[in-house]
C-alpha cells in the first residue's frame, strides 16, 4: 500500500503514538517519551478542570524538518522532509449536555470552545454559520444547503486561526450542505504544543493537521467508511493552511501526516501526491537548530517580510517557467475563439513538456526518476541560454526584458504571472533574478534525487559496512552543504545569522571529541529561510559534543538560560506522523 493511501492511525497507547520500538530505543526519542508522558497527563487533567468532562480523543501532529529540497515544492519537484518528535496535541470531546454552562457555547451544533495550555493564548468561543448567496428573502431550507463558514482573521496572526482553518475543511468536506446530512457536534478542545513557532519547523502545519484530526475525531468520522486516508488528509490540510496566508506547496503537511518512525520521506506531487518512506543511514542524526530571535516581536516582523520574500520567489520561478515555455515553443495555453487562455506554468511542467513525457494538464506527468534526472540536466543548459541577459556579468533582468522574453504583451504578462501581486506589495523591485532562481530549482531537484539514491543504495540498514555507512554520510552531507550555498547565493533566502550558525556547526569538524575530530557531515538552512532554523547531519556518537559546541560557539546564544537553549538546539529522530489517540 503506498504510504499516502494508508489510513490515519488510531492508537490507545503512547508507545504507538510515538512510533514504538523503531525510535523509542534511541536516545533522543527516549527523552521525548519521558517528557511526553507528563505533557499528556497534564493535558488530560487540565481538560477536565477547564471543561468539567474528560477528553475522548487526543489528536497529534508533529512538526517537520526539511533535509533537502528547498523552495522547489511549489515548482512541483520532489522534496525530502522528515517529521520531528516535537508536536502539537489537541485533546477534544463532544460537549455533553451536563457540561453546558453560560460560557460554554451552549449546545449549538458545531460550536467550539478552544483553550490553550499556553497562558498567552486566551479562551476562544466560535461557531460556524452557513453562508448563502441567495439574497435576503431566503427560505429556511435554503440556509441548510449553503456552505459552512467560519470567520478567520487574516489581518493579524491569531492562535485560533489555525484551529479554525482545520475545522473549516472538516465542515466542508464531511458535513455536506444538504438538509439530510448530520450536523457537527459541539466540541471542547484544549491545545498544547512544543514545536517552536516561527522557526521553520512548521508549527503551522502541525496546528492545522492536528486541528483537522481533532474535529474529525470528535465528530466520530474515523469510525465509518468516511475516514480519510493520509493522502486525503494532506490535501485537506494544504487547502486549510492556505486559508490562513501563504500560497505554499504541500511539503509540510505531507511530512506531518505521512511520516513513519525512523524514515524520512521522498514526497513528489506529480501526477498526484506520492510519498516514499526512506530509511536514513544508521548513524545519521539530524539536528535542527534555530537562531535566537529574542522576543516574539522579532519573530512576527520576520514572518511579515518572509511572507513577502516567499511570494516574490514564487513569482520569479513562475515567470522563469513562462519565459522558458515561450522560448521552447511549448503549447501551454489554449485558445478560446480569438482569445488566448493563459495559465500558470511550473518549471516541472516545462521540463515534462520539453522532455516529451507530459500528457495532460490534470494529472498525467509521469514520475520517471531517470527521465526526470536527464530532463533536469537539459533544462539547466536551456535556462542558461535564455534566462541570462545579453550583457556580460549581469544575471538579473529588468521587468521590460522579462515581458519581452515572455511572448506576451505587458498587460497580459501582468495579468498572468504572480508578478503583479508582488509589485503591489513593494514598489522597489525592478529587476528579477530569473536565471539564478531557475538554476537553484533545477539543481536542488537533482540533489534531492541524488540524496534519495544514496539513502537507498546497497549496504542498507541490515548489513551496513562501516565504509559504506561513512561514505554515504559524507555524500549526503556534501549535498546538504551545497544546498545551503545555493539557497544563500542563488535563491537569496538565507540570513546572516543563519549563515553564522551553519559556519559554527561546520566548524565542529575541528573539535577534538575524544573519539577523534567531530563528525559533522553537513549543515544547511531549512524551511522557507530568511531566518529560522538550520539542520545538521551529525554522527550518532557525536551528538552531545556537537550540541555543546554549538551552544558555546554561536554568538547569539550568549546569555540564554539552559532551558531556552534546550528548545533552540536539540537532537531528533525522524518521528511518527500524525495520529489520533483514543481513550478506552
Ligand atoms: P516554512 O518553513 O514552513 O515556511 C515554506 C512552505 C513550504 C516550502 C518551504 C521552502 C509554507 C506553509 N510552507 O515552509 O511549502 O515551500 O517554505 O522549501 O509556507
Ligand atoms: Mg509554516
Amino acid at each position: 500500500l503506498p504510504a499516502a493511501d494508508a489510513p490515519i492511525p488510531i492508537f490507545t497507547t503512547l508507545k504507538e503514538v510515538y512510533g514504538s520500538l523503531a525510535t523509542a530505543a534511541k536516545h533522543a526519542s527516549f527523552f521525548v517519551l519521558v517528557l511526553g508522558r507528563e505533557r499528556w497527563d497534564e493535558l488530560v487533567r487540565e481538560f477536565d478542570a477547564k471543561f468539567g468532562h474528560k477528553p475522548t480523543y487526543v489528536a497529534r501532529a508533529p512538526g517537520r524538518v526539511n533535509l533537502i529540497g528547498e523552495h522547489i515544492d511549489y515548482a512541483d519537484f520532489g522534496v525530502f522532509p522528515a517529521a520531528i518528535e516535537h508536536d502539537i496535541l489537541i485533546a477534544c470531546a463532544p460537549r455533553p449536555a451536563s457540561a453546558v454552562t453560560a460560557h460554554s457555547g451552549g449546545h449549538t451544533p458545531g460550536s467550539v470552545v478552544a483553550e490553550n495550555l499556553h497562558t498567552r493564548y486566551t479562551r476562544q468561543v466560535f461557531m460556524p454559520t452557513r453562508r448563502h448567496t441567495l439574497g435576503d428573502d431566503v427560505p429556511l431550507d435554503a440556509v441548510r444547503v449553503a456552505p459552512w463558514h467560519l470567520d478567520i482573521d487574516k489581518s493579524e496572526l491569531r492562535w485560533e486561526s489555525y484551529v479554525k482553518a482545520g475545522y473549516y475543511g472538516v465542515l466542508n468536506h464531511f458535513f455536506s450542505p444538504s438538509s439530510i446530512s448530520p450536523v457537527p457536534v459541539p466540541v471542547d478542545i484544549l491545545v498544547t504544543g512544543n514545536v517552536p513557532p516561527g522557526s521553520g519547523l512548521s508549527s503551522s502545519a502541525a496546528m492545522v493537521v492536528s486541528s483537522t484530526l481533532a474535529f474529525l475525531a470528535a465528530n466520530g468520522i474515523f469510525d465509518g467508511e468516511k475516514a480519510p486516508t493520509k493522502g486525503e488528509l494532506v490535501n485537506i490540510a494544504v487547502e486549510n493552511e492556505r486559508r490562513v496566508g501563504v500560497n505554499s506547496g504541500g511539503m509540510d503537511q505531507s511530512a506531518s501526516v505521512i511520516a513513519l518512525p525512523g524514515s524520512a520521506l521522498y514526497v513528489s506531487f506529480v501526477p498526484s501526491l506520492h510519498a516514499e518512506p526512506i530509511i536514513l543511514p544508521r548513524d545519521a542524526v539530524f539536528l535542527p537548530d534555530r537562531f535566537n530571535f529574542g522576543d516574539s516581536l522579532v519573530v512576527s516582523n520576520k514572518a511579515e517580510s518572509a511572507k513577502h520574500q516567499y511570494n516574490l520567489r514564487v513569482a520569479e520561478t513562475l515567470a522563469a517557467a513562462r519565459l522558458l515555455s515561450h522560448h521552447l515553443n511549448l503549447q501551454v495555453d489554449s485558445t478560446d475563439g480569438d482569445n488566448m487562455k493563459r495559465r500558470l506554468v511550473t518549471l516541472r511542467e516545462v521540463l515534462a513538456r520539453k522532455s516529451g513525457f507530459y500528457r495532460d494538464e490534470q494529472d498525467a506527468q509521469l514520475e520517471d526518476l531517470v527521465q526526470l534526472q536527464k530532463g533536469l540536466v537539459d533544462m539547466l543548459g536551456i535556462a542558461m541560454d535564455y534566462l541570462l541577459p545579453e550583457s556580460d556579468g549581469r544575471t538579473d533582468i529588468s521587468l521590460d526584458e522579462m515581458i519581452d522574453k515572455s511572448g506576451m504583451d505587458e498587460a497580459e504578462f501582468r495579468e498572468n504571472s504572480r508578478v503583479r501581486a508582488v509589485e503591489n506589495s513593494s514598489a522597489e523591485i525592478t529587476n528579477f533574478e530569473l536565471y539564478l532562481r531557475a538554476q537553484h530549482v533545477f539543481e536542488e531537484a537533482l540533489k534531492v534525487l541524488k540524496f534519495r539514491e544514496v539513502c537507498l543504495a546497497g549496504g542498507g540498514a541490515f548489513f551496513p559496512s562501516v565504509h559504506n555507512e561513512e561514505s554515504k554520510l559524507q555524500t549526503l552531507g556534501k549535498l546538504m552543504n551545497d544546498s545551503h550555498d545555493s539557497c544563500h547565493r542563488r535563491f537569496d533566502c538565507s540570513h546572516p545569522k543563519v549563515n553564522d550558525l551553519v559556519r559554527v556547526a561546520r566548524s565542529f569538524r575541528e573539535v577534538e571529541t575524544g573519539r577523534g575530530k567531530g563528525r559533522i557531515y553537513g549543515s544547511r538552512m531549512t524551511g522557507a529561510g530568511w531566518g529560522g532554523c538550520t539542520v545538521s547531519l551529525v554522527h550518532r556518537e557525536d551528538v552531545e559534543a556537537f550540541i555543546m559546541h554549538v551552544k558555546k560557539k554561536y554568538a547569539s546564544y550568549e546569555g540564554m538560560s539552559e532551558e531556552d537553549l534546550a528548545s533552540c538546539v536539540f537532537a531528533t529522530e525522524p518521528g511518527m506522523g500524525a495520529s489520533v489517540f483514543k481513550f478506552t
